[in-house]
């Protein structure tokens, strides 16, 4: 079978949708830092939708840690597949708004000088939580990390994130050019804010001078991003390959929802990114925080006690009434009391997230959803209870959510066999759960002494740390399965 190329793209079958634009005449106006999945099920494809009548806003993509999405698109031209997944079944397209895929690592002179080019006019980022190099109890540049250190001894040719932007920056400054905006899609709170704190800090570190100038002439638009992507496997590269009639090395499988709440905040312009549905806002927190507290803050919990009960996918999991039950009341009675969203009905949000986890075509891994839990625990959980111990509401189910975490990080399952856990801070949480064994007190005492997860106030919170090891507790002597059952009633 043939590769998916520009030279195959015409014989890919009638009712697979294809771009409708002639992809020589584009030209790119967008960087994007971090080209995974997420990127390409969502965001390229907003670009992709809008490029027939505006193409000079094309992607360029770059990945900062590993070359494999380049390695796979490069002889696709960057074509790839997305298929939308749903009861009915499997739905194609082919994108092309990607022009092509740099390597930050062997290519970052040529990176960095299209980073400066006045023709790019965002650049845009998905590197996940812990590519900004931040503390995520403060959403402070994390100054002793490796890669910051290392950027800020050698500035023009930096490795991490907030490296990078700054050293375009900088390069943009001395030559008179205008900045880009600096959009982040990832799943922080006030994204917009958090990376503008961390660039600014970074920059400043460099030079006080072009710190200020970031300060005063960098625009980073805040963004709500939502759609589900599990990661692609060799089975779905096959299912592609049997609906498209060519081999796509990196199809993206996704559910039928997407949602993109974006700050209107661009002063080099932007493409008209309301008109194939964003929505564009003055205010973009309210958004980032009802997602962040609803969608990831349940989809963490599930995928700890998921896992631990021995669901390998998020739809297993809901499909069982005690987890369904957990999720619903965690939502309704402990989430949503803190969310401040007038006009929207966080009931009928709430019930299609429940849909949407129940979707059982998606295949969602809840062990992908728990990696990086360190990164994601204080956006997710840990906010949301600390408004509900300032408003002297109970949070328990948050609070199985916490201690499912602190379980899941031991390494071990229920049934003594090992657990890939991934996760930046992994080896010192391994440490403090060898030191600690079974002892579900001592557990929690090493793990809530992590300040960058729980900051110093949690720690120090006598009603936070008997509700999670209450929870704890029952999980070492009862399970996964009776802990649930005994909250949910
Ligand atoms: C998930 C998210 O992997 C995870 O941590 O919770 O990637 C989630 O699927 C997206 O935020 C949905 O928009």
């Amino acid at each position: 079978m043939s590769r998916l190329s520009a030279k195959t793209l015409n014989s890919i079958p009638a009712g697979v949708a294809v771009p409708n634009y002639d992809r020589s005449t584009l030209t790119p106006g967008i960087v994007h830092l971090g080209i995974g999945a997420f990127h390409r099920a969502h965001m390229a494809v907003y670009v992709d939708d809008l490029l027939k009548d505006h193409p000079d806003w094309a992607i360029v993509g770059a990945s900062l840690r590993r070359p494999d999405t380049k390695d796979a698109l490069e002889p696709q031209d960057g074509l790839y597949t997305i298929a939308v997944r749903d009861a009915q079944g499997t739905h194609p397209r082919v994108i092309g708004s990607i022009l092509n895929v740099l390597d930050a690592n062997t290519q970052r002179e040529e990176l960095l000088a299209l980073m400066a080019d006045p023709k790019i006019r965002i650049v845009s980022l998905t590197v996940t939580e812990k590519g900004y190099c931040h503390d995520p109890a403060t959403g402070e540049l994390d100054e002793r990390h490796s890669d910051i250190a290392h950027d800020l001894a050698n500035p023009t040719a930096p490795k991490s994130a907030p490296g990078m932007l700054v050293e375009a920056l900088a390069r943009r400054h001395a030559a008179g050019v205008p900045p880009f905006a600096v959009m982040s899609c990832d799943n922080l709170p006030s994204n917009g804010e958090t990376v503008q704190r961390i660039v600014t800090r970074f920059a400043s570190l460099r030079d006080v001078m072009l710190g200020d100038w970031v300060m005063q002439n960098v625009a980073f638009p805040g963004t709500m991003v939502d759609r589900i992507v599990p990661s692609t496997t060799d089975a779905d590269r096959d299912t592609i390959a049997g609906l498209i009639g060519a081999d796509d090395a990196w199809p993206i499988m996704t559910e039928p929802f997407t949602q993109w709440v974006i700050e209107d905040k661009f002063p080099q312009g932007r493409p008209p990114f309301e008109t194939v549905g964003a929505q564009l806002v003055e205010d973009v927190e309210p958004f980032e925080r009802m997602k962040l507290r609803m969608l990831n803050g349940s989809h963490s919990t599930i995928a700890y006690l998921g896992y631990l009960a021995g669901h390998e996918y998020v739809s297993q999991a809901i499909a069982d009434p005690a987890f369904h039950k957990l999720i619903h009341g965690l939502m309704t009675e402990e989430a949503m009391p803190t969310l401040d969203m007038p006009g929207t009905d966080l009931g009928a949000y709430r019930d299609q997230l429940l849909a949407r986890f129940a979707n059982p075509a998606l295949q969602h891994r809840t062990w992908q959803i728990a990696m990086d839990g360190s990164q994601k625990l204080p956006q997710r959980l840990l906010g949301t209870i600390r408004d509900r111990l300032a408003a002297d509401q109970p949070f328990e189910r948050l609070a199985l959510g916490v201690a499912a975490w602190m379980r899941y990080v031991v390494g071990i399952d229920e049934k003594g066999e090992n657990i890939d856990v991934r996760d930046p801070l992994a080896m010192r949480m391994m440490a403090i759960a060898a030191e600690a064994g079974d002892d579900a007190e001592a557990l929690y005492v090493g793990l809530v002494a992590l300040n960058e997860v729980f900051g110093t106030d949690l720690a120090d919170n006598q009603a936070f740390g008997d509700a999670v090891v209450t929870h704890l507790e029952a999980l070492f002597d009862d399970g996964v399965v009776e802990t649930i059952k005994a909250v949910v009633g």
